[in-house]
């Protein structure tokens, strides 16, 4: 049997005879058209998955709690700092896309120096609406991870499966509780970027 140029049964023999009918002619041409290939599907899903994250780096957030400074790793990596003793944070507000109702966020990091030890984050958030009054945090959550090496990048999800309502402004912000007793790391770290991530 005969394939179309997509793989699809051909239903007529390669050497049709010139008196075969039109209609057959047609349907093949339509089956071809029609046919979603695997490849295909993956690339148009691909394209999809990407509309479910938001990044934000270094030059997108602003300042929150604390007075974090900016700074440079590894030569060229723009950064926030983040102390080792004092409570201080950086974050933005994002509207929340349509067809979202979960997400999760991940501070991108680095230890900004040679120490070693535990760094205590927090997530600070709060979701308004049009006619809402902006106020202090409607939730937050914590999270304690181990250092890396100096420079090296790691990844900490400090928000987990969190409801959102499409439409709204979402205030994120991500602190570093330098003064937590579970916050050992003895210097800086460095934040590059945070990103929201759609789980639902
Ligand atoms: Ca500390």
């Amino acid at each position: 049997v005969a394939t179309t140029p997509k793989g699809l049964p051909y239903p007529l023999p390669a050497d049709s005879p010139p008196d075969v009918p039109a209609w057959m002619e047609s349907l093949a041409t339509k089956l071809d058209s029609d046919f979603l290939t695997r490849t295909d599907a993956n690339a148009a899903y691909a394209t999809k998955a990407e509309t479910g994250r938001l990044s934000f780096g270094a030059n997108a957030l602003a300042a929150g709690r604390g007075a974090p400074g900016r700074g440079v790793l590894g030569t060229y990596w723009p950064v926030w700092l983040l102390d080792a003793t004092t409570d201080e944070g950086v974050g933005m507000e994002f509207t929340v896309p349509q067809d979202w109702a979960q997400i999760a966020v991940d501070v991108v990091l680095a230890n900004a120096g040679t120490g070693t030890g535990n760094i205590r984050l927090r997530s600070v958030y709060k979701g308004t609406g049009v006619g809402d009054t902006l106020s202090g945090p409607g939730a937050t959550s914590g999270v304690t991870v181990a250092a890396a090496g100096q420079n090296v990048q790691q990844a900490a999800e400090i928000l987990v499966n969190h409801p959102v309502t499409p439409g709204q402004t979402f205030m994120f912000m991500a602190e570093r509780l330098g003064g937590h007793a579970e916050d050992t790391l003895g210097n800086d770290i460095g934040v590059l970027a945070l990103v929201v991530r759609k789980v639902a």
